[in-house]
């Protein structure tokens, strides 16, 4: 994977994007915050399991899911402008809908919405033409409407917290190894044969048995060697180590790492969250992560009008303004 690093380690600063049905809402379900009842993580990307949102009801955020300020074209030139080299965005994260054209199901942009354009696809194209890497986020191991139990019906009390990951309000009637059969495998494969991508970005892995963290990674590979993926795939395999969320390694490190961290408290877009970084703090966060030899992986989280909050974008781009001043980028 000689090129695929080497590429990777010069970009060095890239931008996440969390962007689903979830961003429709903001945070507020049904007039209450994600902080007002509920367990489990606060970030408004998780509001299905914290409000615990049955499947049907959910997937009628589709219905009405049609953000017409979208600009692939737009959203590039912010990042380019930021400084940034890559993207990274979520093709599909926990709530199951898939931002790409999906054979697997209709629970995609292009079955479920008014919408109907592959996202994917507009912002693969648009990152070609400016010369960005493009990458994606998509979560194989945790799937609310279609990963049955989850593979994590073993959890036990040495891990309380992640008892809280899974849907069990009301899940798919489905086994974990079928999911992975049906769903999250046939996916990973039409993202790798139908997209041009640079990095594939897995996520939470705490009970995903190592044949299936060998299967994804092998997939991954013979579709392109190049292709890196991050160690949330699970079970030591991966070429790219994270950190941990908004975590700063003490020390530097010569492996391939990339450190993430959100531009507010949350990862998809939260209306009511404005404590926004300020330039020189994603400066230090950006410095911090790059002088220890890793990469940084900023994230945005557009509305759902398709809008990345104006604040988050002045302050991307007074960040990129210092690095053009400083021949940084
Ligand atoms: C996960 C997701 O649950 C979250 O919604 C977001 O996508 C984020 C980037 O990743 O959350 C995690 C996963 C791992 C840790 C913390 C939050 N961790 O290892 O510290």
């Amino acid at each position: 994977k000689q090129r695929g690093r080497e590429l990777f380690n010069q970009n060095k600063y890239g931008m996440f994007i969390h962007w689903g049905l979830y961003s429709t809402l903001g945070g507020i379900y049904q007039g209450e915050k994600m902080e007002e009842g509920g367990t489990g993580p606060r970030v408004a990307e998780w509001v299905m399991r914290r409000k615990e949102i049955p499947r049907a009801e959910y997937a009628k955020l589709a219905d009405n899911f049609n953000p017409t300020k979208f600009d692939a074209d737009e959203w590039v030139a912010i990042a380019k402008a930021a400084g940034m080299k890559y993207m990274v965005i979520t093709s599909k994260h926990h709530d199951g809908f898939a931002l790409f054209d999906s054979k697997v199901t209709d629970f995609d942009v292009i079955d479920a919405t008014p919408f109907g354009r592959d996202i994917i696809r507009e912002l693969e194209v648009a990152c070609k033409k400016a010369g960005l890497s493009f990458g994606v986020y998509y979560s194989n191991a945790l799937d609310w409407r279609d990963g049955g139990d989850s593979g994590m019906k073993d959890y036990g009390p040495e891990k309380p917290k992640q008892a809280q990951f899974v849907n069990r309000f009301d899940p798919a009637p489905v086994s974990f190894d079928s999911y992975i059969a049906n769903k999250s495998l046939p996916q990973v494969r039409e993202l790798v044969t139908n997209y041009d991508l640079s990095q594939v970005w897995m996520d939470t892995p705490i009970y995903i048995p190592a044949k299936y963290s060998f299967e994804f990674y092998k997939t991954l590979y013979d579709a392109n060697p190049e292709i890196l993926v991050n160690q949330r795939i699970g079970n030591g395999f991966g070429d790219i180590g994270t950190p941990g969320d908004n975590v700063i390694p003490d020390k530097a490190s010569e492996n391939t790492w990339e450190g993430i961290a959100t531009t507010n408290n949350s990862w998809g877009y939260k209306s009511y969250d404005n404590d926004w970084k300020s330039p020189i703090e994603t400066l230090y966060w950006l410095i911090a992560n790059v002088s220890k030899g890793g990469n940084f992986l900023l994230n945005v989280g557009p509305d759902g009008s398709g809008s990345i909050p104006a604040k988050s974008v002045d302050n991307l781009l007074a960040v990129g303004k210092w690095l053009k001043v400083n021949g940084e980028a």
